[in-house]
Formats: structure tokens, sequence, C-alpha cells
């Protein structure tokens, strides 16, 4: 049967419970994921010196292919955009800037240095987001950053924070959609810190004042990630979920919530609405942890299925920045990236297709007998129907055709790097 057959059945199937497909579609269209620039490289970029990864994240594996040039990490983004429905985002960091070989310290990076950046994501109708780059560099090296008790490094990262801010800003000016900077810093202590007060001190007074000048917020936008352990830095975080909630909620800046940098029984999507009723902005980078902070491949797994759903049902797809993050070097660069989107976008969908009003007055009447009967039934509703005919209206290939294309481009430009 044809793609656009099954999703007549579809669509009429979904109808039953008050759900237009053909709505849903719309909807999705407009949401837009920032997909993370450092799949295709393994978190390596361009600089000149270049110092090892560092900051307790840890990429493993070594299939060959991986990105080693500008032109390279674009065009490879570009492939995997094309497997991908709808209009996204790409999210760059520091080391991504481009210096013409010059060796240019980073926080004296300018604008100018991701003009190439700019010019594609324009030609490609892609927003872009921004990150400073602070870990794999000397001064991170006893993997203190802003709470670092020497003030000269502190300042040192603090003025890279304050130029990335530029930056940023300058991406959001030019492509016309704020550009979202997240800082991560991997501060932290491997055994059981005998202050914890003093570090995010330091860290609070640091963030004031990397964040003094004001920014339109047209242009740009403050986000800050915590973390609860690191490779390194297992007993201590300095910037944990409770400093930044607090930080942002006081500074009115945005708080990112990493899926990856929780305790493992923790789960974002139970926090998306808490976080909501206090701020009317939060960000995402939807990860995947094995046993650890892992950063595999997003699945669309249970949890990933509940924070699209909480996404929808919280009427918060405006105010929820979804971007990814994670890293495998150990399976094609370009599928990874696919694989990953294609599930975020699979979520959002299956989620749109839920009939959330109906189950919530399910619960509001306390009926949980339906309410869970309902929520088991609709998950074998035919929602890949849908998705196989997004794909195809969104001239993308439908179901593992995409395949196809990654290994004839692997074949073409990859394995000869
Ligand atoms: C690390 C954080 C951070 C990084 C990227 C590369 O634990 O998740 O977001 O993964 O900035
Ligand atoms: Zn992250």
């Amino acid at each position: 049967m044809s793609v656009s057959k099954q999703y007549e059945a579809a669509r009429e199937l979904y109808s039953k419970w008050g759900i237009n497909t053909d709505e849903a579609l719309e909807v999705l269209k407009q949401i837009p994921i920032s997909i993370h620039c450092w799949q295709g490289d393994d978190v390596t970029g361009f600089e000149v010196n270049k110092s090892e990864l560092s900051g307790g994240i840890d990429v493993t594996g070594n299939y060959p292919g991986k990105a080693t040039t500008p032109e390279e990490l674009r065009q490879d983004l570009e492939k995997a955009l094309s497997l991908i429905p709808g209009k996204h985002r790409v999210n760059l960091h520091s080391i991504y800037a481009e210096t013409d070989g010059e060796a240019i310290d980073r926080k004296d990076l300018k604008p100018e240095h991701f003009s190439n950046w700019v010019k594609w994501a324009r030609l490609n109708q892609l927003g872009l987001d921004f990150n400073p780059t602070l870990f794999s560099h000397p001064f991170a090296e006893d993997g203190l950053t802003l709470s670092h008790p020497d003030p000269e490094i502190r300042k040192y990262w603090i003025e890279l924070c304050q130029s990335s801010r530029k930056i940023s800003e300058y991406f959001g000016r030019e492509l016309g959609t704020p550009s979202l900077m997240n800082v991560w810093i991997p501060d932290g202590y491997k055994d059981i810190p005998s202050d914890r007060l003093t570090p995010r001190k330091r860290l609070k007074d640091s963030l004031d004042e990397i964040f003094e000048e004001e920014i339109d917020s047209q242009y740009h936008l403050d986000a800050v990630e915590s973390k609860v352990f690191g490779i390194g830095s297992e007993s201590y975080v300095v910037g944990s979920h409770e400093f930044y909630l607090n930080y942002a909620l006081q500074n009115r800046k945005i708080c990112l919530l990493d899926t990856g940098h929780y305790h493992p029984t923790e789960t974002v999507s139970n926090k998306i609405s808490s976080m909501l009723l206090f701020s009317d902005q939060m960000a995402l980078h939807v990860s995947r942890p094995v046993r650890w902070d892992s950063d595999h491949v997003v699945i669309l797994d249970d949890e990933l299925k509940e924070i699209a759903l909480e996404i929808v049902r919280n009427d918060a797809i405006e105010k929820v920045r979804i971007g990814l993050d994670f890293f495998d070097a150990s399976i094609n660069r370009v599928a990874a990236w696919t694989i990953g989107t294609r599930n975020m976008i699979k979520a959002l969908l299956y989620a749109l297709l839920s009939p959330n009003d109906y189950l919530r007055e399910l619960q509001e009447k306390g009926n949980f007998t339906e309410r869970l009967a309902l929520m088991e039934e609709m998950k074998t509703y035919p929602f890949g129907a849908v998705w196989d005919y997004y794909c195809e209206q969104m001239g993308v290939p439908v179901r593992e055709e995409w395949l196809k294309e990654v290994r004839e481009y692997e074949k073409v430009h990859l394995v000869s790097r």
C-alpha cells in the first residue's frame, strides 16, 4: 500500500479521538531542533593549537570519516539535514571558529571568525545557537574554570563568555532568530570537598560579570546548564541543578536541562511542568545516558516520548528550546545525527497524536482505569504511517531509505578522509 493510502487510513483512526493528523503535521513543521555540530567530529573543533577533549566528557569509538575541516563538517551536516524533515538550527561551540590558520586565543574570537557559518546557515535557512567552550584548554586542565580560585584564570573564562555573547548576538542579528548561548562548565572535584560554598560563590560572581551587559533578546538569549557529576568530578559539581535553577530564576536566565545530567532514576520529563510554572522559557539538551552521562544517540524510548508529551501537553512548544547533545564515534556520524534528530521529531509527532485533552479529563475525574487503558492502546495506533507521510511530504527519505544515502555518502566522501 502506498504511503498516502496508509496515511488516509491512519487519519481516519486518529480522527475518532478528535485528532486532526493534518493539523498535527502543520504544528510539527514549525518545531525547530537545534542540532549540535559536535557529533560530526567528536567534539574536536578547528583550533590551531588543539587540546585534548577534557571536562569530564568522553567520546569513544574510531569509526572512519570524521570531519576534519569546517567544509567537511558543513557538508556532513547538509547531508544529515537532507534526511531530516523540517527546518532546524545548528548549535556551535567556540572551537568551531575559522581563523585561517592563525592561532587566535579563544577569548579573542570575534563574530568574523564565524562568518562562514553564518553565510552557510543563511543559505540553508538555518538558525544558529552558540556555546563558549570552557574545556579542552590548558587553563581548564585542573577541571576548574569560572569557579577557579585563581582570579587570573577566572578572568580568562569570564572574558571568553563575554566575547561569546557578542558572537551569539551576531548570529541572531544576521539570521533573524535569537541565538541561545549556553554556558556549561566542568568545574568540580573528584573527591569530597571541604568547602562546597566558596566555589559556588565564585561561580555566581563570575556569571554576574558575564551577564552584566544587557543584550537584546531578539538576537541573543543566555542559558545555563547544570550537571550532577562528570569523570573527575564524581563527588562535587559546582554548577549543580539547584545552583542554576536558582540562578536562572533570580536573574531571568534560561535553565537548560541535559537529560544525561541527573541521577539515573530521575527524569527530565517530570521536571518540565515544574520549570514552566516559574519561568516562561527553558531549554533542553536531549541525550541518552547509558549507566552514566555517556551521550549515546537518542532513541525513541519511553523517556523521549514522555518529554515530547510534556512539551505538547503543557502547551510549551514555543517555550522549550529543544537541542540535542550526543556524540558517538563508534558509528557513522551522519547516521548518528539522522537517527537522533529523526527520533526527536518522531517523539514530538507521537505526542501531537495523543488525545491529550481527553486523557486530562479522565485524570481529573479520577478515571485511572481508562487513562491507563487508552494511553496503552494509543501506543499501537498507526503513528508510523503518519510519520512516513510526513517524511514523504517534506521531501526526505521514507523509513530506512535514508540509510542507503548515508552508505553512498560514506563510500564517496567519508572513506577517503
Ligand atoms: C557536558 C554538557 C555539554 C557538552 C557540550 C559539548 O556534559 O552536556 O553540553 O556536552 O557542550
Ligand atoms: Zn549538554
